[in-house]
């Protein structure tokens, strides 16, 4: 990947009068920190910013009462900060060249997702936006607001970023990119300044319904409308406690996070690999098998979890997770070596 950036076409003209900063410059240094898309997006009234408080009746948030609590400034992110005109959306790819989850036969291998195999997107990402902040005001004499955030703000990131042209939202939910994939994060400046806005990204996801046929779990109810009691993701990261019976068999060895979606997503076949030394898989869940890691000390887990994105689970609901893998892992050599019966 190294030196790729894809920066988005500026088709339409500015819907401001004048222009106080260079949107081009802002996306050549967002790629001199190491984002590897950048688009700018108007801070606006989305049409689909409108579908969250639907998605929360429905009940398809579970029990992430955060998303509950913080509804309100989801809506727009002009409620967040209300001098916003625009938001500047980053992307990074954080593909690697390890197998995927729907290539491994092996029922005692760990799946983690590939998201959190390397270091805390949170903080590597929080850490380059801060430098692009930085380099704005030192850029820009007058004073302006500027607001970063990854993951973690009230923002509905992946209607920005589809604004913004980093790519569409895909019926798996995900931020798809006609270059990259859907291997990304995504990160946000909320900003006072009235930017050249990119034409959004056109859904391309046709016909082909490979995501929502795949998910072990039915969690894709509709084109792009996911139930999170039913994810994967959900259930081994967000959801404590333990786990519903009729879908703990579908989980098989996952132990933290899902990718089933997005692996089996043809604009994955030729997503690049990222270079970048944060997304590199530790050493301590790299083809790790369940039974190495239920063996670990906390000591040992809790050393692993150090800033890595698997620390949303503690030591403890890793250990539940893997309980049920290593349980489904059984179940699955069990009807493997049954005989079979006579005829
Ligand atoms: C809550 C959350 C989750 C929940 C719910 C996921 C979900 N799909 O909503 C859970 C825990 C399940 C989850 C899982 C994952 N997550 Co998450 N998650 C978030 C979070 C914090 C909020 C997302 C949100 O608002 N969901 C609510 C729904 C309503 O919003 P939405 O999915 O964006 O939905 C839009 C589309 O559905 C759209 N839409 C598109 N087409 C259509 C069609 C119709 C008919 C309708 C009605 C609507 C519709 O309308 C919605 C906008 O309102 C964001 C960070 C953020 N602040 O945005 C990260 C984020 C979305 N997650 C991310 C990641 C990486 C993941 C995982 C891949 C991790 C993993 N491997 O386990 C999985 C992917 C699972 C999946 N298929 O989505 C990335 C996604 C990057 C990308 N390329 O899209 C984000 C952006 C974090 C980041 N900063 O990088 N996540
Ligand atoms: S992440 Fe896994 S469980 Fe969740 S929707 Fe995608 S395939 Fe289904």
């Amino acid at each position: 990947m190294g030196n790729f950036v894809w920066l988005p076409f500026s088709a339409q003209p500015s819907a401001f009068s004048h222009r106080v900063m260079d949107g081009a410059a802002i996306k050549i240094q967002a790629k001199q920190l190491g984002f590897d898309l950048c688009g700018i997006a108007p801070a606006a009234d989305l049409p689909e910013l409108k579908f969250f408080n639907e998605w929360l009746e429905r009940g398809y948030a579970g029990a992430m009462a955060y998303l509950q609590r913080s509804a309100e400034r989801r809506a727009d992110v002009r409620r967040v900060m209300p001098s916003a005109q625009t938001v500047i959306v980053v992307g990074v790819n954080y593909n690697t060249d390890r197998p995927y989850s729907t290539e491994c036969a092996d029922p005692h291998r760990a799946q983690i997702a590939r998201y959190a195999w390397g270091d805390d997107y949170h903080d590597v990402m929080a850490k380059r936006l801060d430098a692009l902040v930085a380099w704005m005001h030192a850029e820009h004499r007058e004073p302006f607001e500027a607001c970063a955030y990854v993951d973690t703000g009230p923002v509905q990131e992946r209607v920005y970023a589809q604004h913004a042209g980093i790519g569409w939202i895909g019926k798996n939910t995900c931020v798809i990119n006609p270059q990259l994939g859907s291997w990304l994060f995504l990160g946000e400046i909320i900003c006072s300044l009235p930017l050249d806005i990119d034409a959004p990204a056109f859904d391309q996801c046709g016909a082909c319904t490979l995501c929502i046929e795949a998910c072990p779990t039915q969690a894709i109810r509709e084109p792009g409308v996911l139930d999170s009691n039913r994810c994967i993701s959900y259930l081994t990261i967000e959801h404590h406690g333990d786990m519903p019976p009729a879908l703990a068999s579908a989980i098989g060895s996952h132990v933290y996070g899902c990718d089933i979606c997005q692996e089996v997503c043809p604009w994955n076949v030729m997503a690049p690999n990222s270079e970048d030394p944060a997304w590199q898989p530790r050493l301590a869940w790299d083809g790790v098998g369940l039974a190495m890691l239920e063996a670990r000390s906390d000591a040992e887990l809790a050393g692993a979890l150090k800033g890595s994105a698997m620390r949303r689970t503690k030591v403890q609901g890793l250990r539940r997770n893997v309980r049920i893998a290593l349980d489904n892992a059984e179940a699955t050599a069990a009807t493997r070596h049954r005989p079979a019966d006579p005829v």
